[in-house]
């Protein structure tokens, strides 16, 4: 029952982003007594359906596949799968408009899978190739419906959000008896926090598609404006507290774990993943991911099938892999990040169930500033906004 009300609460804030209303979801097919197959019917092929080159490239994010889960799939299949990561939508985006990328499967985020579609650089799913889609909440889908106007392309991964972390231990110490400002942001993006943080180390993502749309809702503007002129105004704010910033890195597990920041703007899986490594190493300090007063920015990140891909049959085979509940249940439990599919929910643990910050509660998604997207020129304004703020000391 909670995790249906997780679940909707997730689709409502999508869906108010989108302006479509719910609608229930289809009821499931009653099953029909098989009746016997006409002689005539070509028998379907049991089972998956492979490439004969029994390879598989996947190009995704840092720190976001459970332990043992490619193997696995090796292990069943035969084929060999050759895994990349890429730190940034920008980095992944750039690859995919050069084509020839050589990689089968993406995951982009839906703010750049959308333009990436229309774009023609990722091809449509052969969906009866990917049976376990049924596990898939039908209303979380809808609501990917904004990018990836059919559900022809994506296929979700996990999803999260670009909040404040914190390693409460040193923050405390370094704020010094200063209270905890109401909102969270404050602690990174205001000066009188900042210059107290410097001595514990404030990190910051690495990209301008999340530090421009976070500092740009903090001033009070739209997190996806397009207008360079509010990249501007974003600028001035970050110009303020620039001095203050120790590092820009987008895996900053080990950063947070290890205690080279107190203060981060990271994805909320991230963060909780630190937390769990801090304690598996027997550590004291308590780290944490914040729900800053005036929301996060909501993400959720896709599997794609790129339009030039040489192994597209690997890939939906690998697709449906995923889609198996206990891989589910494994990026809740391992990763920090829910993923959309309803099967194996009930495999999560009770402690990863109960964190909000993970399966985030519907007061909370209500104030979370659903994703969109950029137009192009935008993006490229924005990246020049970013990279100015960067080098600026
Ligand atoms: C990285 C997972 C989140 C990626 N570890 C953000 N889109």
């Amino acid at each position: 029952m909670k995790k249906q009300v997780l679940a909707l609460a997730i689709t409502a804030v999508l869906l108010a982003a989108c302006g479509k209303k719910e609608e229930p979801a289809p009821a499931p097919a009653a099953p029909v007594a098989a009746a016997p197959a006409p002689a005539a019917e070509p028998a379907k092929p049991a089972g998956p359906v492979f490439d004969d080159e029994k390879v598989l490239n996947i190009y995704n994010w840092p720190d976001y596949i459970p332990e043992g889960m490619i193997a696995t799939f090796e292990k069943e299949t035969g084929i060999k799968v050759n895994y990349d990561t890429f730190e940034t939508n920008e980095a992944l985006h750039a690859k995919l408009v050069a084509g020839n990328s050589g990689y089968d499967i993406v995951v982009p985020g839906t703010v750049f899978a959308k333009p990436q579609i229309e774009g023609g650089l990722l091809q449509p799913l052969k969906k009866d190739q990917i049976p376990n889609l049924a596990n898939l909440d039908g209303e979380f889908m809808k609501t990917l419906t904004k990018a990836d106007p059919d559900n022809q392309h994506l296929v979700p991964w996990g999803w999260g959000f670009t909040t404040v972390g914190i390693n409460k231990t040193k923050l405390e110490k370094a704020l010094g008896g200063m209270p905890m400002p109401e909102n969270a942001w404050d602690l990174v993006f205001k000066p009188e926090y900042t210059s107290k943080l410097k001595s514990c180390g404030i990190a910051y993502l690495d990209s301008p598609t999340e530090i421009i749309p976070v500092a740009l809702h903090y001033i009070g503007k739209d997190a996806y404006s397009n207008d360079p002129a509010d990249y501007k105004a974003a600028n001035e704010m970050l110009a303020k507290v620039r001095k203050d910033i120790r590092l820009f890195s987008s895996t900053m597990i080990d950063d947070i774990a290890g205690g080279k920041a107190c203060a981060a703007i990271g994805w909320s899986g991230d963060i909780n993943q630190a937390a769990a490594r801090v304690k598996e190493n027997g550590g004291k300090d308590v780290i944490e991911a914040l729900l800053p007063s005036s929301g996060a920015l909501l993400f959720v990140d896709a599997m794609a099938i790129t339009k030039d891909a040489k192994h597209p049959n690997n890939a939906m085979a690998f697709i449906d892999y995923f889609l198996r509940p206990e891989n589910a249940a494994a990026m809740a439990n391992e990763m920090g990040y829910p993923t959309g599919n309803k099967a194996g929910m009930d495999k999560v643990n009770p402690e990863i169930a109960g964190n909000k910050t993970i399966f985030v509660e519907s007061d909370y998604m209500a104030k979370m500033i659903p994703p969109s997207s950029f137009t192009n020129e935008a993006r490229e304004a924005m990246s020049n906004a970013y990279n100015s703020f960067k080098k600026g000391k």
